[in-house]
């Protein structure tokens, strides 16, 4: 995964497909040109799906395509003819992939777990056939609903790896080089800064049981405010359940780990509250180097209390299991990953779908078709006063009375609802 390009955050515009239009037609044989109305329904507008899949590892197809309509839906045709439903799009992501509405900043939803998939637009519905509105009044008749028509929105996909254990620690501490020691993973390790550029996985393997560390590439003090690879890799560690905090506790490189240990801890502090609240554990690594001793005496002392201290020569593997065993104790006290609720109030909707259009037959009734209508065809109790009432707001609201007057509607003229009849009264 190591240096090739990494992409973890992207904007897409996602649009489900428009619900076809229903058909307006007669049956005709020779001779007798229009027997019977045979218009079929439109096909509802294919949906756009979201689905985690383990084998994605960012985001990066998503930089190079950002639009994803899904298919409309055709039209209905004579005969009774449905039209074809339109073809769905789906979105795979790797898992642990939060999905925000770019207007708003809501959250729409995280998915988290390797097949889970779910549907972020619905397809616009079909609209009916004039077949369908035929009632023993009504036996011509001469409309057909339209399709649902859906609209576009902008989303920001962004990909927050699941690991339990996250490591942390300036560059060339040996990060990468524990993460190999305690896991199967191979990441790039070599002996100048930033080595590492994108986050690496391990499964690591204690007995019957595994955790996911993850190596990030190396913070440095200023990283909040963009030095170095800037904190932008640490929400990959956000939600791990513990970090190890990495040090290279010979001081090598001529810095102290006493002040290496604050200086990451403050920047952690910087990034959030809760990565500077997890758990940590600390991996004094480079132990075989000249010096370490030294520093580890001074370390423990001031730390001791606080901290497991763990002392490491990582490159050598020593020490590892000790650190694996212990991270392990830890975890096992720690409750399971959470998922990042979505925003309770936010749907991705389509505002257009309660809408209505008015037809008036050849008896002269006003006939309301369209999703607002069919919505409250399915809700509403004709003979529940409760539900009439309700209805009765609906359509006032909505301005479904006074487009009936603006239509030309009178007292006392027929209004058609579903299969329900009424007198109009302003
Ligand atoms: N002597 C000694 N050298 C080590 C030890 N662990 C790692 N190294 C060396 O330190 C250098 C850096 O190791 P990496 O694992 O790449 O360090 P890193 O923290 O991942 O570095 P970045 O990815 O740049 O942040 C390499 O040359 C390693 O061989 C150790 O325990 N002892
Ligand atoms: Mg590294």
């Amino acid at each position: 995964m190591d240096n090739k390009p990494f992409t973890d955050k992207v904007r897409v515009t996602v649009k489900a497909g428009n619900g076809g239009d229903g058909m307006n037609s007669f049956k005709a044989y020779k001779g007798k040109p229009a027997c019977g109305p045979d218009g079929g329904d439109g096909g509802d507008g294919g949906s756009v799906f979201i689905l985690a899949d383990r084998n994605m590892h960012d985001l990066l197809a998503y930089r190079f395509t950002s639009k994803y309509f899904a298919e409309n839906g055709e039209r209905g045709g004579s005969n009774l003819c449905s039209g074809k439903r339109g073809g769905d799009v789906i979105l795979k992501v790797p898992c642990g992939t939060l999905v925000r509405d770019f207007e708003t900043g809501k959250i729409v939803c995280d998915v988290f777990e390797h097949g889970e998939k779910i549907c972020l637009l619905e397809g616009g519905r079909g609209g009916k056939g004039n077949a369908r509105f035929t009632t023993a009044r009504r036996h011509a008749p001469n409309f057909a609903q339209k399709g649902t028509l859906t609209k576009p929105h902008i989303l920001i996909l962004e990909m927050k790896v699941i690991a339990d254990v996250g490591l942390v620690g300036f560059p060339n501490v040996g990060k990468s080089t524990l993460l190999s020691k305690i896991s199967a993973a191979k990441p790039k390790i070599a002996d100048y800064h930033f080595t590492t550029l994108s986050p690496n996985l391990g499964v690591v393997q204690y007995y019957d049981d595994t955790f996911v560390a993850a190596d990030i590439p190396g913070l440095i003090e200023g990283a909040a405010q963009g030095a170095g690879l800037g904190h932008d890799f640490l929400r990959h560690i956000e939600r791990t359940r513990m970090l190890v905090h990495v040090l290279d506790m010979s001081g090598m490189e001529g810095r102290d780990p006493l002040d290496d240990f604050e200086k990451i801890n403050a920047e952690l502090r910087a990034y959030s509250e809760k990565l500077a609240s997890l758990p940590m554990l600390v991996a004094a690594n480079k132990c075989d180097c000249f010096g370490a001793e030294e520093n580890l005496k001074r370390f423990r002392k001031k730390y001791g209390k606080k901290y497991d201290i763990l002392p490491l020569a990582a490159l050598k593997g020593e020490g590892t299991d000790a650190l694996v065993k212990a991270c392990f104790e830890r975890l096992k006290t720690l409750p399971s990953q959470e998922r990042i609720p979505a925003d309770e109030d936010f749907l991705l909707e389509d505002g257009s779908d309660l809408d209505f259009e008015i037809y008036r037959d050849e008896n002269g009734a006003y006939t309301l078709v369209g999703g607002l209508i069919d919505m409250l065809c399915r809700n509403v109790v004709m003979n529940n006063p409760d539900s009439m009432s309700y209805f009765q707001r609906v359509l006032k609201k909505r301005g479904v009375f006074r487009a009936l007057s603006e239509a030309g509607c009178k007292d006392g003229d027929t209004v058609v609802i579903g299969e329900t009849e009424f007198e109009f009264y302003q």
